[in-house]
């Protein structure tokens, strides 16, 4: 076994098993013999069940309480000792009463268990975006998720001995008691503390906890940025690559973003897209005034039900392998998965996501539940770009900010400026998605899709993306898009999905400067006929509807958006100025 001689590693190691008191602790080096024979444990004790190892050859299935199935805002909180600094969209609690109070909770919850400690990187390891953490957990099902999202292995051990600062991650499911789960975050001492779940989410520490919580911390005193971003590469035969970002709230396709398989008509021009991330981005400012993205996970935790040959080919052909399902339906019959719109043959012979039996075909419920997951390798995403296993930054030519929106978003829209599209990215609202607990389909603000998971106060964070912009001589460009519009009759205008591309296209012309826009009270829009919609059955009518900026609607907009930010003691300039100028545009609608 691999020895850790960092010192500050085994101290802390040591004092957190003599707070949990496991049985046992077993270092995690990443090496298939150790994650095979552990795997093994979960099998014997039902936490995982092995999946149709000819059709889904290494695939687990895991399942969660039906009342940890998404995570908890309500239950996740930053600990600060100046409560300002957490900022009005937070939960705050003073650090040394939230070490109390889960100190009581961890205080011998790992007892007859297994202590695992993983140390893990997000990023590539060597590379300047590199960020180590160490996860210590008395979850299998966090061990074998922990191997596949982030990098486990000797390189990482080797960096913590050269003397690497990690965050320090603290897990235990203890007993799962709703009434006691927390999710704390402890910015200023570089810690993480999670009891009482054991949901992806809340449990998977590298992910939201540090990739974006502390990353955000840490990004804003560095002079970088962590972002809920997905990075996307555009090619076109005989041209440079481009890159792209995209920030939607969860749930709202990043993931199907990321991985768009191209209509056949721009196929045949000879465009082609690759996936670099679909859930987090951390950007830096290269030497060339440019912004630098990379991903620094190492799988995807995406949602199952919607996923299907048609609408995300790339991911289901990346859930073939190596992957853990979370909370789907079964087809005992074959050993395999199901989840609603999967395909039109849901298993007679099934069990739903509660282990309930489940007559796909004539069942009243669903079969999986709607925040349902794969977690999977990255590696085995059929478009995976090259840059992603380099871990080295790509320049990003534009950031897209998204949201679920029914009525007042167009299709797509540019910002006039950075400091514009700071202020749209600000103002950003979305509907709220199962991918976290509370009610769905309630329109929230949801500023750069971050409001869940930045780790400070938000009036700070809009003031660093500003500071950003001033620092780039070639900023990105920055553009708002909705894909989730619906007509009278509730259904979505845009098909979405492959035709995105159509919209992202548009976007990359504006960058090179190819061609013009139309002024609205939004920011600029395409010209009539530049946004080629090709091959689609839209009518000039629906089209129209796509891009109408409605007073009413938008005069309700502005309203909100006021509200929104009147929660913060000060806000940039650049940003109520903006809104002002949007109010004053509206009412000359
Ligand atoms: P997180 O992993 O929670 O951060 O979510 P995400 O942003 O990666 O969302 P994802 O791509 O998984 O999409 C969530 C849901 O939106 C799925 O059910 C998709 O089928 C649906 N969806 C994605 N893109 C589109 C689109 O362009 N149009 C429509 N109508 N639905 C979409
Ligand atoms: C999200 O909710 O935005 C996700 C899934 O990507 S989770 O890891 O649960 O946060
Ligand atoms: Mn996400």
């Amino acid at each position: 076994m691999t020895m850790i001689t960092n010192q500050f590693v085994n101290d802390w190691v040591k004092e957190m098993a003599e707070l949990t008191k496991p049985e046992e602790i077993i270092w995690i080096d990443g090496s298939e013999e150790q994650l095979e024979a552990i795997k093994q444990d979960a099998l014997a004790t039902k936490e995982m069940i092995e999946l149709n190892q000819e059709k889904l050859p290494g695939c687990l299935y895991y399942r969660t309480k039906p009342t940890d199935v998404a995570r908890d805002e309500k239950r996740t909180v930053i600990c600060t000792r100046r409560k300002e600094d957490a900022g009005p969209t937070n939960n705050w609690v003073d650090p040394q009463e939230m070490y109390d109070k889960m100190g009581k909770l961890f205080d011998g919850s790992m007892k007859g268990r297994k202590m695992y400690v993983i140390p893990f990187s997000m990023g590539v390891v060597g590379t300047e975006f590199s960020k180590i953490g160490i996860e210590i957990t008395d979850s299998i099902y966090v061990v074998l998720s922990m191997a596949i999202m982030t990098r486990v292995g000797k390189d990482v051990i080797d960096a913590l001995n050269a003397g690497a600062d990690f965050t320090k991650c603290l897990h235990s499911k203890a007993d799962i008691n709703e009434q006691e789960k927390y999710i704390a975050h402890f910015p200023e001492d570089n810690t993480i503390w999670s009891i009482n779940s054991a949901y992806g989410g809340n449990v998977l520490l590298g992910k939201k906890c540090l990739a974006l919580r502390i990353g955000s911390y840490l990004g804003k005193q560095e002079g970088w940025m962590a972002e809920h971003m997905l990075i996307l590469k555009v090619e076109k035969e005989g041209e440079e690559p481009k890159y792209v970002c995209g920030a939607f709230p969860s749930a709202c396709g990043k993931t199907n973003l990321a991985m768009l398989t191209p209509p056949d008509y721009f196929k045949e021009q000879g465009y082609k897209v690759s996936t670099i991330g679909d859930d987090i981005s951390w950007l830096r400012i290269g030497e060339d005034g440019r912004l630098y993205a990379v991903n620094p996970e190492n799988g995807f935790f995406g949602v199952a039900p919607g996923t299907n040959m048609k609408s995300n080919p790339n991911a289901m052909l990346t859930t073939m392998k190596g992957t853990i399902f979370t909370n789907v339906a079964r087809n005992l019959d074959e050993n395999t998965v199901w989840w609603e719109s999967m395909d039109k043959n849901p298993p007679a012979n099934g069990e739903d996501w509660l282990g309930n039996p489940w007559n796909g075909p004539e069942a009243e419920v669903k079969g999986a539940h709607p925040n349902s997951r794969f977690t999977a390798p990255a590696a085995n995403c059929p478009i995976i770009a090259n840059e992603f296993a380099t871990g080295e930054g790509v320049p990003i030519s534009a950031i897209i900010f998204g949201g679920r929106r029914a009525k007042a978003e167009p299709l797509v829209y540019q910002a006039k400026d950075w400091n514009h599209g700071v202020f749209i990215g600000s103002a950003m609202a979305s509907e709220t998605t199962a991918a976290a607990n509370g009610q769905v389909g309630v329109v929230r603000h949801d500023p750069m899709a971050m409001l869940p998971f930045c780790g400070y106060n938000m009036a700070e964070y809009f003031q660093h993306w500003i500071d950003m912009g001033k620092r780039m001589t070639n900023p990105p460009k920055i553009f708002h898009v909705n894909w989730f519009r619906t007509d009278e009759n509730d259904k979505f205008m845009w098909p979405g999905f492959g035709d995105n591309l159509r919209a992202i296209l548009w976007m990359l012309d504006r960058c090179d400067g190819k061609i013009g826009a139309e002024s609205t009270p939004l920011g600029l829009a395409p010209k009539k006929g530049d946004l080629d919609v090709t091959g689609l059955d839209l009518s000039d009518e629906v089209m129209e509807k796509l891009f109408a900026v409605n007073k009413a609607d938008w005069e309700a907009e502005v309203e909100g958006i006021q509200e929104f930010y009147d929660k913060f003691d000060s806000l940039p300039v650049e940003l109520t100025d903006a809104l002002a100028n949007l109010k004053s545009e509206i009412e000359a609608l």
